[in-house]
């Protein structure tokens, strides 16, 4: 149920409307979002998950990013305009510690949660890339950890493993093909640790949580990127992982016929195309070579990661029922052994995209 008399309180904070209509908009798993109606516009509300993310930090590096843009004269022109608050802030923090935001809705913009076509793969790739050569141009010494150990492999796989010390033995018997999978793998995060952990890796700026559905695609224009609450110190070796896990599998991310669940190579080679022929030049050596690891590593990590959740009880991701979490493990792990069953044309069309 909508607590419609809060939220247009809330939505007094940002704009001298009234609201003629809230309804609950999009599918994040994390965000509460709202598509905010009055007579003459369209917005879209958003309340932050104050659980996961450490609100300080991420009101900071809105407010930095922000500045940057409207600064150099770039509003609009990578993610929709945010209607500040009557404190000229981008955040609203309410009574109980809550923080919400606003922004414009744009009328020819739409999302996908499945790409329609090669065209629009490749298209979400150079927004990605786009975005990417963006944050390259920012410094990121004033941006903070909205969520520390985001992308620390280790650390992920810690939290699994003790998920499965604590879980109840009937979580263990649901789960038991997933958890086998999970732990004869461990090697792709353990990988990926050592990766992180050598000298010569680099972090940037990064986006984060580079889903498909986190572009907003327009017509005539440039797509725009949203949801950048964890814009923050990261590596183009996840943001780039993360757009082939939610794209080339070309199946829902909670798709119970796992026989649609297959690792698209046509699909790959359009979104590395679309991602790498500008970025490639600003690449280090080290991002170069694990781009294959960087991918197994994020499906593998987002597969434990929704394990972990069905284990302790579905207590970070949005769900709809009690099996939802690990229904997602499961396509994660179907995708990452089509990803594996590929690795030798993977590497052919990496070496043709990077030459
Ligand atoms: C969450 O917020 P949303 O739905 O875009 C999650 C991502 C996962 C994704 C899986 C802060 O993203 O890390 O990859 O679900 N975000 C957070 O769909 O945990
Ligand atoms: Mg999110």
């Amino acid at each position: 149920m909508i607590d419609t008399t809060h939220i247009n309180d809330i939505f007094s904070n940002f704009s001298q409307e009234s609201t003629t209509s809230i309804k609950p908009y999009g599918d994040g798993h994390i965000n509460k979002t709202y598509l905010a109606e009055t007579i003459n516009n369209k917005y879209i509300l958003q309340k932050v998950n104050k659980s996961v993310f450490d609100l300080e930090c991420l009101v900071n590096n809105y407010e930095v990013l922000d500045n940057y843009i409207t600064s150099n004269g770039l509003s609009g022109k990578y993610y929709p305009p945010y209607i500040k608050t009557n404190n000229k802030q981008i955040h609203h923090i309410d009574s109980d510690g809550s923080c919400w935001r606003l922004s414009v809705y744009l009328n020819d913009s739409l999302t996908h949660q499945l790409s329609p076509s090669i065209n629009i793969t490749q298209d979400a790739g150079m927004a990605m890339s786009r975005f990417q050569k963006l944050l390259n141009s920012i410094n990121s010494d004033s941006f903070r950890p909205t969520i520390p150990d985001f992308h620390n492999p280790q650390r992920r796989l810690d939290d699994y493993l003790d998920a499965v010390k604590k879980t109840k033995s009937q979580n263990i018997r649901k789960a038991s093909e997933e958890i086998s999978f999970a732990n004869s793998n461990t090697k792709i995060a353990e990988e990926m640790s050592s990766i992180v952990n050598a000298n010569d890796f680099n972090y940037r700026l990064t986006h984060n949580d580079t889903k498909l559905e986190n572009i907003l695609f327009r017509n005539n224009n440039y797509p725009l990127i949203i949801d950048l609450d964890t814009v923050m110190e990261g590596s183009i070796l996840f943001d780039f992982g993360d757009m082939v896990r939610s794209i080339t599998s070309l199946a829902k991310e909670d798709e119970k016929d796992l026989s649609k669940v297959e690792f698209n190579i046509d699909h790959f080679e359009a979104l590395a195309q679309g991602y790498f022929s500008t970025i490639k030049i600003d690449l280090t050596d080290n991002e170069l070579n694990n781009i294959y690891s960087g991918m197994l590593s994020v499906i593998y990590i987002q597969g434990i990661r929704f394990l972990t959740d069905f284990l302790m009880g579905n207590v970070y991701y949005d769900t709809g029922y009690a099996e939802h979490n690990l229904d997602r493990s499961k396509t994660q792990f179907k995708l990452l052994q089509g990803v594996i069953s590929k690795e030798a044309e993977i590497a052919h069309i990496l070496d043709d995209v990077l030459e």
